[in-house]
């Protein structure tokens, strides 16, 4: 099956002053998207921040990065509803009445750092079945192996649909460390059909997700989860790590996938 690669240009996380060609601003963010859209990116997963470049949840701010991103390409939006650890969850979940294509769902609490991301069982609940209401795909992000079992549970009292897409997280600090067993572990323990992804934070992100699309599943490639091309090399921008994305899959003899690909496999109407 060809790869479905997301570019996540911005995490929650990072800042400038990490690496100057983050891009933070929604000009910034839709500029770095369109040029991952043109390398085969089908999807964006987009985190926002305020003009001091802190995370938030404005809806204005996701309403101008969202027109955008679409006033320059058609890659399918997911907007991230972890948003950043010190936005509280109400705001985070009023991101999905945009209707994006997709968005994030994290389905537990955690240490995440040095700080504490909160997902509480009601909250995660009342965003699932939001978005289900609206038809918004989830992207189900799993950091654990609890986790995985979670969204089962959800999936059985009938809130997240048939076709899973599931985010195996490998590599935050209070997570699954970054090492190939873990993730040949998670993929064993998928349900059949799932689709999935490899999100391999830091130093280990290129192993990870190549050793993810030999073993036939998609990818995610940007500044949110590293910002070095290879070790002691700052990447310049997004592009660089998606086209490294999309040269491994090449190279793995897989192709890269189109929207209209990808809007099939993800089941997106
Ligand atoms: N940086 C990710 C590992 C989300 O986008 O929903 C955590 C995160 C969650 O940002
Ligand atoms: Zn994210």
């Amino acid at each position: 099956m060809s790869v479905i690669i997301t570019v996540a240009p911005t995490g929650p996380i990072a800042s400038k002053s990490d690496n100057p060609t983050l891009p933070t601003q929604p000009q910034e963010i839709a500029e770095q998207v369109a040029k991952a859209y043109e390398l085969g990116a089908s999807v964006a997963h987009i985190h926002l921040r305020d003009e001091n470049d802190q995370p938030t949840a404005d809806l204005d701010v996701a309403r101008r990065t969202m027109d955008l991103i679409r006033e320059r390409c058609p890659i399918l939006i997911q907007l991230s509803t972890g948003v950043g650890l010190t936005v509280p969850f109400k705001d985070r979940e009023a991101l999905v009445e945009l209707r994006p294509a997709m968005a994030t769902l994290n389905p537990c609490s955690m240490s995440f750092g040095a700080g504490e991301f909160l997902n509480p069982p009601k909250d995660v609940r009342r965003l699932a079945t939001r978005m289900q209401e609206l038809g918004i795909k989830p992207e189900l992000e799993i950091y654990d192996t609890g986790h995985l079992d979670a969204c089962l549970r959800l999936r059985d009292e009938g809130l997240l649909g048939e076709q899973l897409q599931f985010s195996i997280v490998l590599g935050v600090r209070g997570g699954m460390a970054a090492t190939p067993a873990n993730l040949t572990m998670m993929v064993d323990r998928l349900p059949s059909g799932a689709i999935w992804q490899v999100i391999a934070i830091g130093k280990a992100n290129l192993e990870l997700t190549a050793i993810g699309l030999a073993l036939g599943g998609n990818c995610r490639a940007g500044l949110e989860d590293t910002l070095y091309l290879r070790k002691g090399e700052l990447a310049d921008g997004n592009s660089c790590l998606v086209e490294r994305a999309a040269t491994l899959a090449r190279n793995l003899d897989r192709s890269v996938a189109s929207i209209e690909q990808a809007r099939v496999t993800l089941q997106i109407v």
